[in-house]
């Protein structure tokens, strides 16, 4: 029931690279003719599908962001009719309004298969218990993993995120062999676990973390291995690929980008050049096989590298380093992407909220927190304490409903907080990963 497909995981890399271009022929001509948004991109950028002779001149295509999904909301990027999309997901946008993604049958088909192969690479299977923390719902992490996780013959354990006691219970009870969370969620159920009287190495089965959504470290890694005894995969997507799609393979040394799924570039986010090979920069992603929501280089906005060393494990696909950082001020506070120009966003649309604010960022024992100082306009300023509460939980309250995660927040005196002269700074970060 394992999903190894040693046929294209091990392809040589000049097959690959012809596979690749073949797809992307595909793709441009069946978005040049089916596609309204593409049709008028290639346009403008007057590229026609003819022009792409080989995978160097994919470069002659225009690049994507966030900002055209957001602009195209609900879902003017779509390439399909509205009966063939199946399902929807949403990720955090940077305003108010998420990006939304559409799948057909084939999409989902195409992204349970590539996170199956990946499972299959860290060697999970029939004989093991998977258990997914992470959140189902419109965040593709639950979904993701459940279906990968079912395809490769493994038991799953649905527990989405929240309710840790039962969590460890389920672990200890079903023998969970493996489970998918955020990094941060995996030290802090170490730490319930432990309050219970519990030792997670000890008293579980529990040896494999499928871990990502969200940066952490090397020693983070370490850490949750030496503490727990559970070894950390980092597994990797977002919500535009369709979903977590890729990971380390058992090797856990970068992560495999299937080549017959997606076509990696990294980039100079300065320039939009390709940097040399092995080089940092801006990774860039096309989807050679998606259908309801195209992606064509796609600027995700998060910084690494190819690895340009073959992988001992055998598979011949790009392999990309721990992800750096990103290009943009995005945070990801648990697992939850947040954009400080949405909570610019949502705190401009409060009438007694003033021009500034900052956003503090700490992880109080695993656990992250968001502090919000927002200052309020001096003609709501007041000493009527039950004036002030309201107001504050009005700011908590709508906060919660744009960004999906929960932040503390603090009024503070009009004129209190820091002001810049150059770019202004919102973000405190605190956290060490
Ligand atoms: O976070 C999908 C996912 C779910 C990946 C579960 C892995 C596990 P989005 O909510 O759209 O999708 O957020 C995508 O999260 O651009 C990165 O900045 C960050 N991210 C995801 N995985 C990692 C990782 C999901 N392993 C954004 N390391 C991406 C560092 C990660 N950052």
């Amino acid at each position: 029931m394992v999903v190894w497909e040693p046929r294209i995981e091990n392809m040589p890399p000049e097959e690959l690279e012809a596979l690749q271009y073949r797809s992307m022929k595909t793709l441009v001509y069946r978005l040049y003719s089916f596609s309204e948004f593409y049709h008028a991109r290639m346009r403008a950028a007057n590229v026609h599908p003819d022009d792409i002779r080989s995978l160097k001149d994919v470069t002659k295509l225009p690049f994507m962001s966030k900002k055209d999904l957001r602009d195209g909301y609900p879902d003017k990027t779509f390439a399909v009719p509205r009966k063939e999309v199946v399902r929807y997901h949403a990720s955090s946008g940077t305003t108010g309004k998420p990006t939304i993604v559409g799948y057909t049958k084939n999409d989902i088909e195409n992204w349970t298969n590539s996170l199956a192969r990946s499972l299959t690479s860290i060697g999970l299977g029939p004989n093991d218990v998977i258990q997914i923390s992470n959140t189902y719902g419109l965040f593709t992490g639950g979904i993701g993993f459940h279906y990968a996780a079912e395809r490769i013959g493994a038991a799953v354990v649905p527990a989405s995120t929240g309710n840790t006691e039962r969590q460890i219970e389920l672990i200890q009870d079903l023998g969970v062999t493996a489970m998918a969370a955020t990094p941060s969620y995996m030290l802090h159920l170490g730490e319930v676990a432990e309050r219970m009287g519990i030792s997670i190495k000890n008293d579980t089965k529990l040896r494999v973390g499928l871990l990502g959504a969200e940066p952490w470290s090397i020693k983070m890694r370490d850490r949750i291995e030496d503490w727990l005894g559970v070894k950390g995969y980092n597994c990797y997507g977002t919500s535009e690929l369709s979903g977590p799609m890729f990971s380390e393979c058992s090797e856990r040394d970068g992560i495999h980008i299937w080549g017959d799924m997606a076509y990696v570039e990294i980039i100079d986010p300065e320039t939009g050049e390709h940097v040399a090979p092995g080089e940092k920069g801006e990774m860039v992603l096309t989807m050679l096989q998606k259908e309801a929501l195209p992606i064509v280089r796609f600027r995700i906005g998060d910084i690494t590298s190819i690895d340009p060393e073959p992988c001992p494990c055998g598979r011949t696909h790009p392999r990309i380093r721990r992800i750096f950082g990103r290009v943009d001020d995005m945070l990801i506070v648990r697992g939850i992407n947040v954009f400080p120009s949405q909570v610019q966003h949502t705190l401009m649309s409060i009438p007694e909220v003033g021009e500034h604010f900052q956003i503090i960022v700490e992880r109080k024992g695993t656990l992250d927190t968001m502090l919000v100082k927002v200052e309020i306009k001096k003609e709501a300023f007041t000493d009527n304490i039950v004036k002030l509460m309201e107001i504050r939980e009005r700011i908590a309250h709508r906060l919660k409903n744009s960004l999906n995660v929960g932040a503390t927040v603090e009024l503070v005196e009009p004129g209190t907080l820091p002001r810049y002269e150059g770019k202004s700074r919102f973000v405190v970060d605190k956290r060490e990963f």
